[in-house]
């Protein structure tokens, strides 16, 4: 291959949930992957340790990580002129709802301006007809949603200072895309979780909290809004949509949802049932919280500290366009389940293939994975 086949994959936030993931598909499609990293007080990329530790990585000079950050402009040109990326991966944020109504300004800093300084320094460097990129918009920008489901035409209406930066984003990478010509694509992703997930959000902190509870480790669960319906698909999935996006030959923007939503209170009943405990659901007194070891039964709190100044209450997203345009469909659903039509007709064969194939399940994926950490390592 010579150098102007040569793939070069820019990730910005490869640490995080999608970066890990989006990397490990990269480097199998023959990319060099450049990553850029924030300085911590201690390390942060454990998420990448084991592909960064690699040899293998390291002798063919496959992955490189860079001090950066989406606020610090010329670290950004500095990286984009020394490896002159083919693709570039708009990842980084902070990506916490609740969190950025604490931290208002610094959350548009990042994932609002930080995105116009990434673009900016792609013109910077003149890169504008070499590089596609993309940038990992959200769900969260539909907010109240004006209807159901939400496509790529459905109005905006952000609820909170995390989905308002991200819509100056959003429209940010339109513009350029109109203004300079750069190969740019708003993935309209709905919330997908994996067992990388980060802990304060809220799929990872039940199946942690349950594994936990399981293995007698914890005895209390507390959360906020039960009733919130979200589009749960796995990042696994989400990654690879990424990337099908930038392989297109013309830019644009496109939801990628499983179609399907569920409750909060739904997800923590099937992390329960997966255990074998149920639930008792209590308000926000001053009960004893735990588990009951006798009956095996499960308490689990409402806490309003939880809840936000303003809720997404629903989401449900339909990927119609991109299913149409390059084919992408989720393959890891929320679980694995026989249809109501096929219980109802005693048909068990599409259930029993559905197993047969592994098709993986969300939930047990979460679950199996977080018992295994805390047997290993308890105060995780
Ligand atoms: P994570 O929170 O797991 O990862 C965020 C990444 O951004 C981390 O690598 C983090 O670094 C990095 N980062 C944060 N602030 C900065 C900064 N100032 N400069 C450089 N890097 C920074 O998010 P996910 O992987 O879940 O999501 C990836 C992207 O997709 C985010 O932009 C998110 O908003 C968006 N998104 C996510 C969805 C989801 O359901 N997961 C759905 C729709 C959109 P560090 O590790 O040092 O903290
Ligand atoms: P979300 O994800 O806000 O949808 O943003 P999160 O998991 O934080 O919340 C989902 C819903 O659960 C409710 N909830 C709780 N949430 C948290 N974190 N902790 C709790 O204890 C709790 N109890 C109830 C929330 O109120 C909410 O309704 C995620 C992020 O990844 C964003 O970056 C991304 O853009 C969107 O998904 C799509």
């Amino acid at each position: 291959m010579n150098s102007t086949d040569e793939r070069i994959a820019l990730i910005t936030g490869i640490t995080g949930q999608d970066g890990s993931y989006l990397a490990e598909f990269l480097m199998e499609k023959g990319y060099f992957v450049h990553g850029i990293i924030r300085r911590s007080s201690s390390f942060n990329t454990g998420r990448i340790e084991h592909l960064y530790s690699n040899p293998a990585t390291h002798q063919q000079g496959r992955m490189k990580l860079h001090y950066g950050d989406m606020t610090d402009s010329s670290s950004l040109v500095k990286i984009i002129t020394k490896i002159k990326p083919t693709e570039i991966y708009n990842l980084a944020a902070q990506s916490h709802v609740k969190v950025s109504f604490e931290l208002s300004e610094y959350t548009a800093e990042v994932d609002a301006v930080g995105t116009l300084r990434l673009l900016d320094a792609i013109r910077t460097c003149g890169l504008e007809k070499r590089v596609k990129f993309y940038q990992a918009s959200t769900s969260e920008m539909f907010g109240k949603v004006y209807e159901t489901p939400q496509k790529e035409t459905t109005p905006f209406y952000p609820r909170s200072p995390y989905a308002c930066a991200k819509l100056y984003a959003y429209w940010t990478v339109i513009n350029y895309r109109e203004a300079y010509g750069i190969f740019a694509c708003n993935g309209i992703l709905f919330n997908h979780e994996s067992p990388r997930r980060g802990e304060n959000f809220v799929t990872r902190k039940i199946t942690r909290s349950v594994a936990k509870i399981h293995l007698g480790l914890m005895d209390c669960l507390e959360l906020g809004n039960l009733d919130s319906l979200r589009d749960w698909g796995h990042a696994k999935d989400y990654i690879k949509a990424m990337w099908m996006m930038l392989q297109l030959d013309k830019p644009d923007d496109f939801v990628i949802a499983t179609g399907e939503n569920h409750s909060v209170r739904e997800f923590v009943e099937k992390a329960f049932g997966y255990v074998g405990v149920a639930i008792v659901w209590e308000g926000c007194g001053v009960e004893e919280v735990g588990k009951d070891k006798a009956t095996n039964v499960v308490r689990v709190r409402i806490n309003p500290k939880f809840f936000r100044p303003t809720e997404v209450e629903q989401l449900l997203g339909d990927s119609s366009k991109a299913r149409a345009t390059f084919g992408w469909k989720p393959t890891i659903g929320f679980e694995v389940r026989m249809s109501t039509i096929d219980v109802l007709l005693g048909r068990w064969g599409p259930y029993l293939m559905d197993v047969w194939i592994s098709r993986q399940d969300l939930i047990k994926d979460m679950m199996d994975s977080d018992i295994e950490l805390m047997k290993k390592n308890p105060a995780a």
